[in-house]
């Protein structure tokens, strides 16, 4: 058995029974679907996670891919093709590929089962697989040549990347210097140094196609002068694929990490020999290179959450195997007697306490994951309707943030709580924690590091949106609270919740206010700056603690049913999967939405003595 677990019980409940994927299945775009089909995708995608995926996790840690300067070339291990090698063939990549371009459409829920699964067990196994999704992207925004380069991207199984940063452009992507200069024959020559880019170098692929954010010589400063560009490491022959010359993009480093070993990280220079130039082409023959680039961060930013939240799952599942089974120290009622019994360390209050709160936030934060997914599926299917979809389009874009920044912050403080259960064993790398730890800190980083989410959250997703996702989201909620009221099982967690939802609106209420008297004194966006991040974890914990209630809601329904003669009697383990819902709802209600109020009274107080420190005083 290797380090991977999967929790398909709770995919299958939040998908079949909470947020009712069954129920867009068999019509609209999904007409040829039905739930056993999609049950087995998830079961099978379980059994590779598992077994063949999960099998070079460790082993491609401990033996990196290694880079020749001399070839600008990488050697991936063997151990982490092979498992390349099983992803591919399974052919699950498939349902992140557009039908156009022969893939298989299914909800979207669906498709982050798959990812969340395959995330969880080797995330740099998915991340080689960028090819797919990007090919459709290309297809979606690209001229008639371009469309034969993304089905040829997915005809010969290429790789693909995203090129956005450079030495002195990180989260300022505006910042870049790449250049783009237009050629007579209507191709451009890029120049410039890109740097941190995921799978520019690899050699499991033909090829790689890389996306490239350049600015055209002469364009305005800031993203919005920025163009995206196509620049394959081989050209092709567009109509067959068949190899062509070397393109003039090299990769000429790759990092030494932390974690996420097995992924390459690259440093990656355009043209910078004088015989080569980096030959590129202009996506869609339009300069709104921020805006097309933005349709693959988006994706990213989903994939990132759904892979902190993944690492959190197993980590969890792995911390609680250890504790069922560890013996050490008496009950804690009998722990002035010496002869006393010692018992599983799951016996132990303190042990508890870390086991639950994980279980909260990997369950809290998966349900969030497919509840996002839930909201694109209602896009695809409005999408293919002709409806408006401006709603849900704007509700997807406020959670976004949430999935990417909360989900990835709290998914590695309780890696270290789940840690922790292991005692020194966990520190050890005969358990797979402490690389679970090691690779899930990326997640805080990349696609935006958690300022950036919590600034996009309240400037963008709430400001700018003038409020109109967040209130359908807080109308759900009050909606929902309003549904439990006479259920007096759930009196005290939906006090909480209500609280929550109230703190959390101030929370809003005074950063708007703080906004609006930056009228008067510019200095005040300051004080919105300096609770941004806070606002975005409150967000989160608002959303987990809705998301573990709606639940617990669902299992008490299923747990009245049982015995009643309604439905077949539930088995042992069905009946203590459902009992752990209202269970965990409890403790989070209890334990963690009452930090929100502290939290309000902190932003509600926000001045600006933080801002008034001298630089020599820190
Ligand atoms: C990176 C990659 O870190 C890491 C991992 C890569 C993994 C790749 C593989 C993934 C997929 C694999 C799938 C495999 C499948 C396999 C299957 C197997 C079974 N939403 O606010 P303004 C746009 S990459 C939408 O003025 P500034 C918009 O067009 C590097 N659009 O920004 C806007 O115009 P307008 C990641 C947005 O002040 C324009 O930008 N780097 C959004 O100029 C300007 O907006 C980062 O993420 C949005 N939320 O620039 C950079 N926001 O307003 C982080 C902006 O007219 N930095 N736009 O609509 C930022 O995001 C900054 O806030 C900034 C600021 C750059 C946008
Ligand atoms: P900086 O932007 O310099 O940030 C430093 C610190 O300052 C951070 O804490 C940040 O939050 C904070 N900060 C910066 N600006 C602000 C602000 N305005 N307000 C508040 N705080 C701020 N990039 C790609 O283009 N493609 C890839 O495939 C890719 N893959 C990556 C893989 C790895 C393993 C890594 C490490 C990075 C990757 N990146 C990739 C780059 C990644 O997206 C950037 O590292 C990230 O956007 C942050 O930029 P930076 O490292 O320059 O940090």
């Amino acid at each position: 058995m290797g380090h991977f677990k999967s929790n398909v019980r709770d995919i299958e409940f939040n998908l079949f029974e909470v947020f009712g994927t069954d129920r867009v299945l068999g019509s609209g775009p999904f007409a040829d679907l039905d739930t056993d089909t999609m049950r087995g995708i998830i079961r099978e995608v379980a059994k590779l996670a598992e077994g063949p995926l999960a099998e070079s996790f460790a082993d491609a840690d401990r033996n990196p891919p290694v880079f020749d300067p001399d070839t600008n070339s990488v050697r991936l291990p063997e151990s982490l093709k092979k498992s390349w090698r099983a992803l591919y063939d399974s052919e699950w990549w498939r349902v992140e590929t557009i039908p156009e371009l022969g893939g298989q459409l299914v909800p979207r829920t669906v498709v982050w089962a798959v990812a969340e699964q395959v995330l969880g067990s080797n995330p740099s196994l998915h991340m080689y697989m960028a090819g797919a999704p990007f090919a459709g992207i290309l297809y979606a925004n690209g001229n008639e040549t371009q469309r034969k380069m993304a089905q040829r991207m997915i005809d010969r199984g290429w790789g693909a990347t995203m090129v956005l940063t450079e030495p002195d452009a990180g989260s300022d992507v505006g910042a870049g210097r790449t250049k783009a200069i237009e050629q007579p024959d209507g191709s451009w020559h890029i120049e410039g140094v890109k740097r941190f880019i995921t799978s520019a170098e690899q050699d499991i692929t033909e090829n790689i196609v890389h996306l490239v954010l350049a600015r055209p010589e002469g364009a305005a400063p800031g993203t919005k002068g920025l163009s995206l560009f196509v620049v394959p490491k081989f050209h092709f022959d567009v109509e067959t694929g068949e190899l062509g010359e070397r393109n003039g993009v090299y990769v000429t480093n790759v990092e030494h990490k932390m974690g996420l070993k097995a992924s390459t990280t690259c440093e990656l220079r355009f043209g910078e020999n004088p015989d080569i130039p980096a030959k590129g082409w202009l996506v869609g023959d339009v300069h709104d290179g921020i805006a097309q680039m933005f349709q693959v961060i988006e994706h990213a930013r989903m994939m990132v959450g759904t892979k902190a939240i993944a690492t959190l799952s197993t980590g969890y599942l792995n911390a609680l195997e250890f504790a069922r089974t560890r013996v050490q120290s008496a009950d804690l009622t009998r722990s002035s007697d010496k002869s006393a019994p010692r018992v599983t360390i799951i016996h132990h209050p303190d042990v508890r306490r870390s086991l639950m709160l994980n279980k909260a936030y990997a369950e809290g934060l998966r349900a969030l994951v497919y509840y996002t997914a839930t909201v694109q599926d209602r896009i695809v299917i409005g999408h293919a309707a002709g409806t408006d979809n401006t709603l849900d389009e704007a509700i997807n874009d406020l959670l976004l943030p949430i999935v990417k920044g909360a989900g990835s912050e709290r998914s590695y403080d309780q890696l270290a709580q789940a840690l922790q259960t292991f005692g020194g064993s966990g520190y050890l790398q005969d358990y797979p924690l402490e690389q679970y730890i090691r690779d899930a800190k990326i997640d805080t980083l990349y696609e935006g590091t958690t300022a950036i989410q919590g600034q996009d959250f309240f400037f963008r997703k709430i400001v700018r949106n003038k409020g109109a996702a967040l209130g359908a989201l807080s109308g759900e909620i009050t909606a929902f609270l309003a549904s439990i009221e006479d259920e007096g099982r759930l009196k005290e967690e939906r006090g909480a919740l209500q609280k929550a939802l109230e703190d959390f609106g101030a929370m809003v209420a005074a950063m708007f206010g703080q906004l609006m008297s930056g009228q008067e004194d510019v200095a005040n966006v300051y004080k919105v700056g300096q609770n941004t991040t806070r606002l975005l974890l409150s967000a989160g914990d608002l959303m987990v603690g809705y998301l573990l209630l709606r639940q617990a809601s669902v299992a008490l329904t299923k747990l009245d049913a049982d015995g009643d003669g309604s439905a077949a009697a539930l088995s042992a383990p069905e009946r203590a999967f459902y009992a752990g819902k209202p269970a965990v709802a409890r403790f989070f209600a209890q334990t963690v939405l009452p930090e929100l109020t502290a939290r309000r009274q902190v932003v509600e107080a926000t001045d600006n003595s933080l801002m008034d420190v001298s630089e020599a005083s820190f």
